[in-house]
Protein backbone atom coordinates (compact mmCIF):
# COMPACT_ATOMS: atom_id res chain seq x y z
CA UNK A 1 0.00 0.00 0.00
CA UNK A 2 1.48 3.49 -0.86
CA UNK A 3 2.41 5.46 2.55
CA UNK A 4 0.61 8.82 2.24
CA UNK A 5 0.67 11.68 4.74
CA UNK A 6 -2.61 13.22 6.69
CA UNK A 7 -1.77 17.18 7.50
CA UNK A 8 -2.25 18.10 10.79
CA UNK A 9 -1.93 21.21 12.33
CA UNK A 10 1.69 21.01 13.40
CA UNK A 11 2.66 17.47 11.84
CA UNK A 12 1.97 14.90 9.01
CA UNK A 13 0.46 11.60 10.06
CA UNK A 14 1.55 9.10 7.82
CA UNK A 15 -1.22 6.29 6.81
CA UNK A 16 -1.28 3.30 4.49
CA UNK A 17 2.05 1.99 5.95
CA UNK A 18 -0.10 0.62 9.07
CA UNK A 19 -3.79 0.94 10.71
CA UNK A 20 -3.46 3.95 13.21
CA UNK A 21 -5.55 3.45 16.24
CA UNK A 22 -7.61 6.64 17.59
CA UNK A 23 -8.27 6.10 21.44
CA UNK A 24 -11.61 7.35 22.69
CA UNK A 25 -11.61 9.95 25.51
CA UNK A 26 -15.47 10.53 27.00
CA UNK A 27 -15.71 13.59 29.20
CA UNK A 28 -19.09 13.51 29.52
CA UNK A 29 -21.24 12.07 32.56
CA UNK A 30 -23.04 9.56 30.25
CA UNK A 31 -21.06 8.50 27.94
CA UNK A 32 -23.19 5.17 26.47
CA UNK A 33 -19.95 2.98 26.26
CA UNK A 34 -17.85 3.55 29.35
CA UNK A 35 -20.28 4.85 32.11
CA UNK A 36 -18.66 8.44 31.75
CA UNK A 37 -15.82 7.15 33.92
CA UNK A 38 -13.05 9.64 32.47
CA UNK A 39 -15.75 12.64 33.96
CA UNK A 40 -13.13 14.65 35.82
CA UNK A 41 -9.91 16.21 34.28
CA UNK A 42 -7.07 14.38 36.10
CA UNK A 43 -8.79 11.03 35.37
CA UNK A 44 -9.33 11.99 31.69
CA UNK A 45 -5.80 12.81 31.57
CA UNK A 46 -5.03 9.58 33.28
CA UNK A 47 -7.06 7.26 31.08
CA UNK A 48 -5.20 9.29 28.30
CA UNK A 49 -1.78 8.16 29.32
CA UNK A 50 -2.92 4.77 29.68
CA UNK A 51 -4.36 4.79 26.39
CA UNK A 52 -0.90 6.34 24.85
CA UNK A 53 0.91 3.60 26.84
CA UNK A 54 -1.18 0.36 25.25
CA UNK A 55 -0.09 2.17 21.62
CA UNK A 56 -2.67 4.73 20.83
CA UNK A 57 -1.67 6.90 17.76
CA UNK A 58 -4.48 9.74 18.66
CA UNK A 59 -6.57 10.76 21.28
CA UNK A 60 -9.81 11.64 20.34
CA UNK A 61 -11.51 14.00 23.05
CA UNK A 62 -15.52 14.34 22.92
CA UNK A 63 -17.39 16.57 25.77
CA UNK A 64 -20.81 16.01 24.04
CA UNK A 65 -22.26 12.65 23.80
CA UNK A 66 -23.00 10.78 20.29
CA UNK A 67 -24.97 7.92 21.64
CA UNK A 68 -28.35 7.82 20.11
CA UNK A 69 -31.14 10.00 21.99
CA UNK A 70 -28.67 12.11 23.21
CA UNK A 71 -29.16 15.81 23.63
CA UNK A 72 -26.78 19.08 22.75
CA UNK A 73 -24.63 20.37 25.29
CA UNK A 74 -23.96 24.18 25.84
CA UNK A 75 -21.15 25.59 24.59
CA UNK A 76 -20.40 26.56 27.79
CA UNK A 77 -20.52 23.01 29.30
CA UNK A 78 -18.45 21.54 26.61
CA UNK A 79 -15.81 23.82 26.57
CA UNK A 80 -15.60 23.19 30.62
CA UNK A 81 -15.83 19.63 29.52
CA UNK A 82 -12.45 19.28 27.22
CA UNK A 83 -10.24 22.20 27.38
CA UNK A 84 -8.65 21.77 30.62
CA UNK A 85 -7.94 18.31 29.38
CA UNK A 86 -6.86 19.17 26.36
CA UNK A 87 -4.41 21.84 27.69
CA UNK A 88 -3.26 19.68 30.32
CA UNK A 89 -2.41 16.33 27.79
CA UNK A 90 -0.95 18.84 25.00
CA UNK A 91 1.31 19.57 27.50
CA UNK A 92 2.22 16.12 28.92
CA UNK A 93 2.58 13.98 25.32
CA UNK A 94 3.49 14.15 21.67
CA UNK A 95 0.82 11.96 20.14
CA UNK A 96 -2.12 13.84 18.29
CA UNK A 97 -4.91 15.42 19.84
CA UNK A 98 -8.39 15.52 18.22
CA UNK A 99 -11.59 17.41 19.91
CA UNK A 100 -14.72 15.71 18.70
CA UNK A 101 -17.32 18.51 18.27
CA UNK A 102 -19.95 19.90 16.02
CA UNK A 103 -19.50 23.48 17.27
CA UNK A 104 -16.70 26.49 15.44
CA UNK A 105 -16.07 27.94 19.01
CA UNK A 106 -14.78 24.71 20.66
CA UNK A 107 -13.09 23.89 17.79
CA UNK A 108 -11.34 27.10 18.28
CA UNK A 109 -10.75 26.82 21.66
CA UNK A 110 -9.12 23.82 21.44
CA UNK A 111 -6.90 24.17 18.46
CA UNK A 112 -5.79 27.03 20.80
CA UNK A 113 -5.46 25.01 23.45
CA UNK A 114 -3.27 22.32 21.84
CA UNK A 115 -5.86 20.00 19.61
CA UNK A 116 -4.63 19.33 15.61
CA UNK A 117 -7.18 17.50 14.51
CA UNK A 118 -11.17 18.19 14.71
CA UNK A 119 -13.39 15.12 14.85
CA UNK A 120 -16.70 16.60 13.18
CA UNK A 121 -20.00 13.49 13.15
CA UNK A 122 -21.83 15.98 11.84
CA UNK A 123 -19.74 16.53 8.58
CA UNK A 124 -20.07 20.49 8.91
CA UNK A 125 -24.10 20.59 8.72
CA UNK A 126 -24.67 21.64 11.98
CA UNK A 127 -21.85 24.36 11.90
CA UNK A 128 -19.94 25.05 8.68
CA UNK A 129 -17.67 27.62 10.31
CA UNK A 130 -15.73 24.50 11.66
CA UNK A 131 -14.10 24.58 8.51
CA UNK A 132 -12.98 28.21 8.65
CA UNK A 133 -11.47 27.52 12.43
CA UNK A 134 -9.60 24.34 10.27
CA UNK A 135 -8.71 26.33 7.46
CA UNK A 136 -6.89 28.86 10.14
CA UNK A 137 -5.10 26.20 12.25
CA UNK A 138 -3.81 24.05 9.09
CA UNK A 139 -5.85 21.13 10.97
CA UNK A 140 -6.99 18.07 10.19
CA UNK A 141 -10.68 17.06 9.63
CA UNK A 142 -12.62 14.51 10.23
CA UNK A 143 -16.15 14.48 8.16
CA UNK A 144 -18.38 11.62 9.52
CA UNK A 145 -21.21 10.88 7.55
CA UNK A 146 -24.33 11.36 9.60
CA UNK A 147 -27.75 11.73 9.41
CA UNK A 148 -30.69 13.85 11.65
CA UNK A 149 -28.64 14.95 14.64
CA UNK A 150 -28.01 12.16 17.91
CA UNK A 151 -31.52 12.82 19.02
CA UNK A 152 -33.61 12.05 16.17
CA UNK A 153 -30.73 10.08 13.82
CA UNK A 154 -32.58 6.34 15.31
CA UNK A 155 -35.75 7.60 14.22
CA UNK A 156 -35.15 8.46 10.62
CA UNK A 157 -36.93 6.06 8.23
CA UNK A 158 -33.75 4.62 6.71
CA UNK A 159 -32.72 4.78 3.15
CA UNK A 160 -32.72 2.64 0.42
CA UNK A 161 -28.94 3.06 -0.71
CA UNK A 162 -27.28 3.57 2.25
CA UNK A 163 -23.96 3.56 0.31
CA UNK A 164 -25.02 6.04 -2.12
CA UNK A 165 -26.13 8.49 0.66
CA UNK A 166 -22.85 8.01 2.19
CA UNK A 167 -20.64 8.82 -0.89
CA UNK A 168 -22.94 12.16 -1.87
CA UNK A 169 -23.05 13.22 1.78
CA UNK A 170 -19.20 13.12 1.53
CA UNK A 171 -18.72 14.53 -1.47
CA UNK A 172 -20.53 17.42 -0.08
CA UNK A 173 -18.77 18.03 2.61
CA UNK A 174 -15.60 18.06 1.11
CA UNK A 175 -16.70 20.73 -1.14
CA UNK A 176 -18.21 22.87 1.56
CA UNK A 177 -14.58 22.37 3.55
CA UNK A 178 -12.76 23.01 0.35
CA UNK A 179 -14.97 26.15 -0.32
CA UNK A 180 -13.80 27.48 3.02
CA UNK A 181 -10.30 27.12 2.41
CA UNK A 182 -9.42 23.61 3.86
CA UNK A 183 -6.82 21.89 1.76
CA UNK A 184 -7.48 18.15 0.61
CA UNK A 185 -4.49 16.74 2.37
CA UNK A 186 -6.08 17.76 5.51
CA UNK A 187 -9.40 15.85 5.53
CA UNK A 188 -10.35 12.28 6.53
CA UNK A 189 -13.68 10.34 6.05
CA UNK A 190 -15.79 8.71 7.82
CA UNK A 191 -19.08 6.59 6.76
CA UNK A 192 -20.18 7.03 10.30
CA UNK A 193 -21.27 3.83 11.44
CA UNK A 194 -24.24 4.03 14.02
CA UNK A 195 -25.16 7.47 12.41
CA UNK A 196 -28.88 7.00 11.23
CA UNK A 197 -28.23 3.68 9.85
CA UNK A 198 -30.15 0.30 10.62
CA UNK A 199 -27.85 -2.74 12.05
CA UNK A 200 -27.87 -4.38 8.60
CA UNK A 201 -26.51 -1.13 7.04
CA UNK A 202 -23.75 -1.11 9.60
CA UNK A 203 -22.50 -4.26 7.79
CA UNK A 204 -23.14 -3.40 4.79
CA UNK A 205 -20.73 -0.03 5.34
CA UNK A 206 -18.31 -2.26 6.67
CA UNK A 207 -18.23 -4.90 3.92
CA UNK A 208 -18.25 -2.33 1.32
CA UNK A 209 -15.45 -0.07 2.66
CA UNK A 210 -13.64 -1.15 -0.41
CA UNK A 211 -16.25 0.89 -2.80
CA UNK A 212 -15.49 3.82 -0.15
CA UNK A 213 -11.95 3.57 -0.67
CA UNK A 214 -11.82 3.52 -4.41
CA UNK A 215 -14.27 6.56 -4.45
CA UNK A 216 -11.90 8.54 -2.14
CA UNK A 217 -8.56 7.50 -2.82
CA UNK A 218 -6.75 10.52 -1.64
CA UNK A 219 -8.19 10.51 1.63
CA UNK A 220 -7.51 8.73 5.28
CA UNK A 221 -10.81 6.54 6.07
CA UNK A 222 -11.65 6.56 9.86
CA UNK A 223 -14.25 3.90 11.11
CA UNK A 224 -15.60 3.62 14.14
CA UNK A 225 -17.20 0.49 15.40
CA UNK A 226 -16.41 -0.08 18.96
CA UNK A 227 -18.88 -1.03 21.28
CA UNK A 228 -21.93 -0.06 19.11
CA UNK A 229 -25.37 -1.24 19.44
CA UNK A 230 -25.19 -3.44 15.51
CA UNK A 231 -22.71 -5.65 17.54
CA UNK A 232 -25.01 -5.84 20.61
CA UNK A 233 -27.84 -6.72 17.79
CA UNK A 234 -25.45 -9.75 16.12
CA UNK A 235 -24.52 -11.14 19.67
CA UNK A 236 -27.78 -11.78 21.33
CA UNK A 237 -28.15 -8.56 22.42
CA UNK A 238 -25.18 -8.23 23.98
CA UNK A 239 -24.67 -5.16 26.41
CA UNK A 240 -22.09 -2.55 25.41
CA UNK A 241 -19.23 -3.63 27.67
CA UNK A 242 -19.73 -7.43 26.20
CA UNK A 243 -18.92 -6.02 22.53
CA UNK A 244 -14.86 -6.73 22.82
CA UNK A 245 -14.62 -9.75 20.81
CA UNK A 246 -17.43 -8.10 18.24
CA UNK A 247 -15.17 -4.73 18.17
CA UNK A 248 -12.05 -6.80 16.81
CA UNK A 249 -14.06 -9.04 14.18
CA UNK A 250 -15.39 -5.50 12.86
CA UNK A 251 -11.98 -3.63 12.90
CA UNK A 252 -10.14 -6.66 11.31
CA UNK A 253 -12.52 -6.92 8.95
CA UNK A 254 -12.56 -2.87 8.35
CA UNK A 255 -9.11 -2.81 8.20
CA UNK A 256 -9.15 -5.91 5.03
CA UNK A 257 -11.58 -3.40 3.30
CA UNK A 258 -9.16 -0.59 3.45
CA UNK A 259 -9.56 1.40 6.65
CA UNK A 260 -6.95 3.39 7.71
CA UNK A 261 -7.75 4.58 11.24
CA UNK A 262 -9.79 2.73 13.86
CA UNK A 263 -11.44 4.86 16.37
CA UNK A 264 -11.64 2.76 19.73
CA UNK A 265 -12.61 2.53 23.54
CA UNK A 266 -9.85 -0.74 24.26
CA UNK A 267 -6.66 0.47 22.67
CA UNK A 268 -4.83 -2.60 23.34
CA UNK A 269 -6.89 -4.95 21.62
CA UNK A 270 -7.33 -2.52 18.94
CA UNK A 271 -3.40 -2.66 18.37
CA UNK A 272 -3.02 -6.29 18.39
CA UNK A 273 -5.72 -6.50 16.16
CA UNK A 274 -4.71 -4.89 13.35
CA UNK A 275 -1.08 -5.54 13.86
CA UNK A 276 -1.84 -8.72 12.37
CA UNK A 277 -4.81 -7.87 9.87
CA UNK A 278 -1.96 -5.43 8.13
CA UNK A 279 0.16 -8.09 7.76
CA UNK A 280 -2.58 -10.10 6.11
CA UNK A 281 -3.68 -6.94 3.97
CA UNK A 282 0.59 -6.51 3.13
CA UNK A 283 0.35 -9.78 1.84
CA UNK A 284 -3.06 -10.08 -0.09
CA UNK A 285 -1.67 -6.76 -1.54
CA UNK A 286 2.15 -7.81 -2.59
CA UNK A 287 -0.09 -11.30 -4.08
CA UNK A 288 -2.41 -9.36 -6.49
CA UNK A 289 -1.66 -9.39 -10.07
C1 LIG B 1 -17.62 10.78 18.10
N1 LIG B 1 -17.83 9.54 17.39
C2 LIG B 1 -18.62 8.51 17.78
N2 LIG B 1 -18.58 7.53 16.85
C3 LIG B 1 -17.76 7.97 15.87
C4 LIG B 1 -17.33 7.42 14.65
O1 LIG B 1 -17.76 6.24 14.21
N3 LIG B 1 -16.47 8.13 13.89
C5 LIG B 1 -16.04 9.35 14.30
N4 LIG B 1 -15.19 10.02 13.48
N5 LIG B 1 -16.42 9.92 15.45
C6 LIG B 1 -17.27 9.24 16.21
Amino acid sequence: MPIRQWKLARRSLPYGERTLVMGVLNVTPDSFSDGGKFYSPESAVEHAQEMIAAGADIIDIGGESTRPGSAFVSEAEELQRVIPVIKQLATETSIPISVDTTKSSVARAALEAGAEIVNDISALRFDPAIADEVAKAGAGLVLMHSRGTPKTMQQLPPVADIMGDVISGLRESIAVAEQRGVSQENIAIDPGIGFGKTAAQNVELIAHLDQLAREFTDFPILIGTSRKSFLGKLLDNAPADQRLNGTIASIAASVMKGAHIVRVHDVKAAVEATKVADAVVRISKLKMP
